[in-house]
């Protein structure tokens, strides 16, 4: 991820209203390894409710796709894709995996541990974000794309829109698509999975000020300046994510000659985590011509996999 890239988001993102960033900025080493602790709070539910669908009904996921080759979308440690990768290779049957991630250097440490675990397992890696896709791996019609751990969430409706036609434009007849979604609950729930106890999702929130500082030239942006915060919208029906501004903040973006000026007690929207519910969820894939063929939940009815054929 490159200083150009940010640059472009601060200026789309920071004079806007209320000023927001896309949340992929907050995945540097740090990050990642911040959010590795999240999927692990007690109350961060999402992650370990998807591990509970997976361990149940992966063979049955490769049963109903027939795959043989599978993309997964952000990828990470793929440390949630080895219980499908398990049925996925059962029985000494080949297979080809292609794990796709901004992160490079994640990816390519994934795929050596993979291809010494998988040996029937070829291990595809590729560079790429959720808005390019590259020509997937294996045969129309026995192909797999991922889409894991609520990240659907991110997208705000038209960006979710553009991203579900560009899925269906990439897949052919008898493909397809698993997306995991995170579903409407008590709020109460809902605002303790962003805004933990243990304060390790605000570190992980307040490290997007370390890596703009990081990224591109800039004075006047201090981490200090800024509250981390978690707020359920219901009409939008999703959790927003906040640095609120504890005092007034007067930046300079050197690089793109520009000052930002945030008073005290306004915000910066860092991330919007859509709560979904499955008949609307349904309805959308339908409406990009992936027909919901199979979907599961955890036994609480937390979270959502969502099998759809194309
Ligand atoms: C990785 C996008 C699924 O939205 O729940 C976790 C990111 N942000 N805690 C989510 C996140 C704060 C997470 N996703």
């Amino acid at each position: 991820m490159t200083r150009a890239q940010l640059e472009t988001d601060l200026r789309d993102g920071l004079w806007s209203s209320p000023p927001s960033l896309p949340p992929r900025w907050f995945y540097d080493e740090r990050g990642s390894r911040l959010f590795d602790q999240i999927t692990a709070l007690p109350e961060y539910y999402p992650t370990r409710a998807e591990h509970e669908i997976l361990q149940a009904r992966s063979p049955e996921i490769i049963a109903i796709t027939g795959a043989r080759g599978v993309d997964e979308l952000g990828a990470g440690t793929s440390a949630k894709t080895r219980v499908l990768l398990d049925a996925l290779t059962a029985g000494g049957r080949r297979a080809v995996y292609a794990p796709l991630d901004i992160s490079s250097e994640v990816l390519l440490e994934t795929a050596a541990q993979l291809r010494s675990e998988y040996p029937t397992l070829t291990v595809e890696p590729a560079v790429a974000d959720f808005l390019h896709l590259p020509p997937l791996v294996g045969e129309p019609g026995e192909r797999l794309l991922l889409f894991l751990g609520g990240t659907i969430g991110n997208f705000t409706d038209a960006e979710r829109d553009d991203f579900l036609a560009m899925v269906s434009q990439a897949l052919a007849p008898g493909d397809h698509f698993l997306v995991g979604a995170d579903l409407v609950k008590d709020p109460t729930r809902l605002t303790a999975a962003y805004d933990d106890a243990a304060g390790v999702t605000a570190q992980f929130d307040l490290n997007l000020i370390d890596v703009i500082n990081r990224t591109v030239p800039v004075t006047g942006l201090h981490r200090e300046d800024f509250a981390h915060e978690a707020v359920w919208d219901e009409r939008a029906s999703h959790i927003e994510m906040r640095l609120r501004a504890v005092r007034d903040v007067d930046a300079d973006f050197t690089g793109i000659g520009r000052r930002w000026r945030l008073a005290k007690g306004e915000y910066l929207r860092t991330e919007i985590s859509r709560k979904f519910r499955l008949e609307e969820l349904h309805a959308e894939l339908a409406t990009h011509g992936l027909a919901p063929d199979g979907g599961w939940t955890d036994e609480a009815e937390d979270f959502s996999l969502t099998l759809a054929r194309a």
